[in-house]
């Protein structure tokens, strides 16, 4: 090894020490597009079987301890299923990661939930946001991760600023019930469900409502979640910058909120998003941002492309390591154009795989997790046990 090989190998040791990202239940099961699902005889439709598929992806990645859980979906009579949950966690080694309650599918939330002209219908989408930080507190997770469907398809239809007083004071009213060291993260999303308007529609309205709510609310950016050719690490920068970026559901996108693979569109965005983080990190900005997938493989397989997300991941995090901060900062105090974008676009390039590889044997993991996987029969073996069963499970689409 020569000496700026070893150099970067200890830089690599160090990018991916850092690094753990949060798998979602969702993602193990069966969904769909809004014209169907394409059932997989592997797919997990019990919260158990989330748990075995989560902790099957943390063996072979070793970086993935949590899984993020739906409320309705995996936790359906509320706080009565936690013991359930902490047993799961025990006997798995997975711990439940961030709580996503569900404001989306129950009829009464057509018009809406915290942000429905009915006070019947806003307090009862408010008593599921207190049950879903109950869940959250009993559990010991830390982070409230909340999206909401709400929105109006006509002009017209409905008042958005009532809306935006009704959302106001119910999320002063969750973040009141925060302990000290728990999060409420507010995800924003332009379109769909609703498509006139939505009622969080960007990360400058996310921005406000933590700001509102509370000192433990945080901005959450879901990469999906843009329109087309926005500048989503400027927004990185700006919430880094505030103070309020709490965390991200990473997923690609050609169109919309696709949550296809992480970096299978565009992997140079992720690494753009991730040169932030570090520049930041490097910067000493004390923050604890919360990585998470928040992805939905109706055609690939659910675990095989939940390794390749966590794989791709640690790849794009570790190119953006490796850029040569120092030297950028002179290339743009200097404004030496090309200098600056052939160093930025030269760590993108670079071929990092040897050394994740060589990370993952430093720690003892299989040196490709995606071969690991394909040698366990994990994926065979699931689809035998769980192929014959004739329940459905609980998921969007
Ligand atoms: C939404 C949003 C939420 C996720 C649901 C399933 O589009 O991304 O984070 O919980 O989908
Ligand atoms: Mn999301
Ligand atoms: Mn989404």
């Amino acid at each position: 090894m020569t000496l700026s090989e070893s150099s970067s190998f200890d830089l690599a040791i160090q990018a991916l020490d850092s690094f753990q990202i949060e798998v979602p239940s969702w993602g193990f099961a069966n969904t769909g597009t809004r014209f169907g699902k394409f059932v997989q005889a592997a797919a997990a439709s019990t919260i158990e079987e989330k748990f075995a598929d989560a902790a099957e992806v943390n063996r072979l990645t070793g970086v993935t301890p949590t899984v993020a859980l739906h409320v309705l979906w995996d936790l359906p009579n509320g706080v009565d299923d936690v013991p359930e949950v902490a047993l799961l966690e025990r006997r798995f080694g997975i711990r439940a990661g961030s709580i996503n309650p569900n404001l989306f599918q129950d009829q009464e939330y057509k018009f809406g939930s915290l942000c429905n002209p009915s006070s019947e219908i806003r307090q009862k989408a408010m008593s599921h946001v207190l049950d879903s930080i109950e869940i959250a507190k009993r559990l010991g997770s830390r982070d409230l991760s909340l999206w909401l469907a709400d929105g109006s398809n006509y002009p017209g239809t409905q008042s958005i600023r009532k809306r935006i007083g009704w959302l106001e004071g119910a999320l002063r009213e969750a973040h009141d019930h925060l302990l000290p060291d728990q999060r409420l993260l507010i995800e924003y999303k332009p379109f769909e469900p609703a498509f006139y308007h939505t009622d969080i529609a960007d990360w400058g309205m996310s921005s406000h409502l933590a700001r509102q709510a509370g000192p433990q609310a945080r901005v959450l950016v879901d990469t999906g979640h843009h329109y087309s050719s926005q500048n989503i690490e400027q927004i990185v920068a700006w919430l880094l910058h505030t103070g309020l970026l709490g965390g991200f559901h990473f997923n690609d996108r050609r169109y919309a909120d696709d949550d296809l693979t992480l970096g299978s569109i565009d992997p140079y965005q992720i690494f753009r998003i991730f040169h932030e983080l570090h520049t930041a990190q490097s910067e000493g900005l004390p923050h604890a941002v919360a990585f998470m997938i928040d992805q939905s493989h109706n055609l690939k397989g659910k675990i095989e492309a939940t390794v390749q997300t966590v794989v791709t991941a640690q790849e794009l995090w570790l190119k953006a390591a490796l850029v040569d901060r120092d030297q950028l900062a002179v290339y743009q105090e200097s404004c030496d154009l090309v200098a600056a974008e052939e160093l930025f676009r030269g760590a993108f390039w670079r071929d990092v795989r040897p050394l994740a590889a060589a990370w993952r044997q430093h720690r003892g993991l299989p040196a490709d997790p995606l071969a690991a996987l394909k040698a366990s029969g994990y994926v065979e073996r699931m689809g035998a046990e769980r192929g014959g069963r004739t329940t459905t499970v609980n998921s969007y689409a």
